[in-house]
């Protein structure tokens, strides 16, 4: 990895890894994603208009790795893994969880947030890859980047679960004065990184196709629970406020030689077979 982008990454807060995956590959889990979507999705036979403004963001299927073989490889894939290390300026990583984000085609923008209040994690070295399975542009939902937004360390819940959030609330945020969002087009093989407290916003999908789009967060090894907020990837191992953050559920993803096995406990079939969203913060 070049210094260039975690000097980008540094100073704006995300960076484009471009070529990071070869296209072959991304053809390969671009169909593996789509199957796993479908077989946890089975359940929800709603129309885009019938769900929720949060749900006509994006389909949204959490912790694939763990029951779908070929998704493990990628969200343990040591090319993107290393690159978050080194943006981030850590030896080790884990996995928070890794998640499906299909914009399907008609849905609706993504509203300006940023992640890290979503997790009760009390440290803020956490990290996305956002990794496109399609080309993506103004057309099918982009991503938009407040560049610098992450350099004010306050985190900001922004619940963007309940629907549509209002400018006025935005434009009370100290990290997005006087910014603009920074959009980014992608093809396949690109991999965007941003990091947990950067803001940022995805566009419509108005074209004819759906967006699919399959995401990893890391954290920092290390990493304790910094409150008794409601997050799967804690309390399913019972992690209390104040611990270390580590157990089977958020496996060592850099450096490793091979994907760890699935958690000892299973996910629950709620989780996995969700009739409509559920087990995110606002709920
Ligand atoms: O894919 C999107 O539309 C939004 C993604 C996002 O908010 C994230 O990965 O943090």
């Amino acid at each position: 990895m070049t210094e260039n982008l975690s000097t980008h990454f540094n100073e704006k807060g995300f960076v484009i890894a471009q070529n990071l995956l070869e296209l072959a590959e991304i053809e390969h889990y671009k169909q593996a994603l789509l199957d796993a979507v479908k077989v946890r999705k089975q359940l929800d036979k709603r129309q885009l208009s019938e769900k929720t403004e949060y749900e006509q963001s994006f389909i949204q299927c959490q912790n694939l790795w763990e029951d779908f073989k070929e998704l493990r490889q990628l969200t343990f894939d040591q090319r993107i893994a290393s690159t978050a290390a080194k943006l981030l300026g850590v030896d080790k990583l884990r996995i928070w969880h890794d998640q499906a984000l299909i914009k399907e085609r008609g849905g609706r923008e993504t509203d300006t947030h940023h992640d890290q209040p979503y997790w009760p994690i009390k440290e803020t070295n956490t990290i996305t890859a956002w990794i496109p399975m399609v080309p993506i542009s103004k057309d099918n939902g982009h991503m938009g980047f407040f560049p610098g937004s992450h350099k004010i360390k306050e985190k900001r819940f922004i619940n963007i679960f309940k629907g549509k959030v209002e400018q006025e609330e935005l434009d009370e945020l100290p990290q997005l004065k006087g910014l603009s969002p920074e959009y980014v087009d992608l093809n396949p093989g690109d991999v965007s990184f941003h990091h947990g407290l950067t803001f940022h916003n995805a566009k419509p999908n108005k074209s004819e196709d759906d967006r699919p789009v399959f995401t990893i967060i890391y954290f920092a090894d290390g990493s304790t629970r910094g409150s008794d907020q409601f997050h799967f990837s804690v309390d399913r191992a019972s992690i209390g406020v104040g611990e270390k953050i580590e157990s089977d559920v958020t496996p060592l993803a850099y450096p490793i030689q091979k994907p760890p096995n699935r958690p000892k406990e299973p996910i629950s079939d709620e989780f996995v077979f969700p009739k409509s969203l559920g087990l995110l913060p606002g709920d």
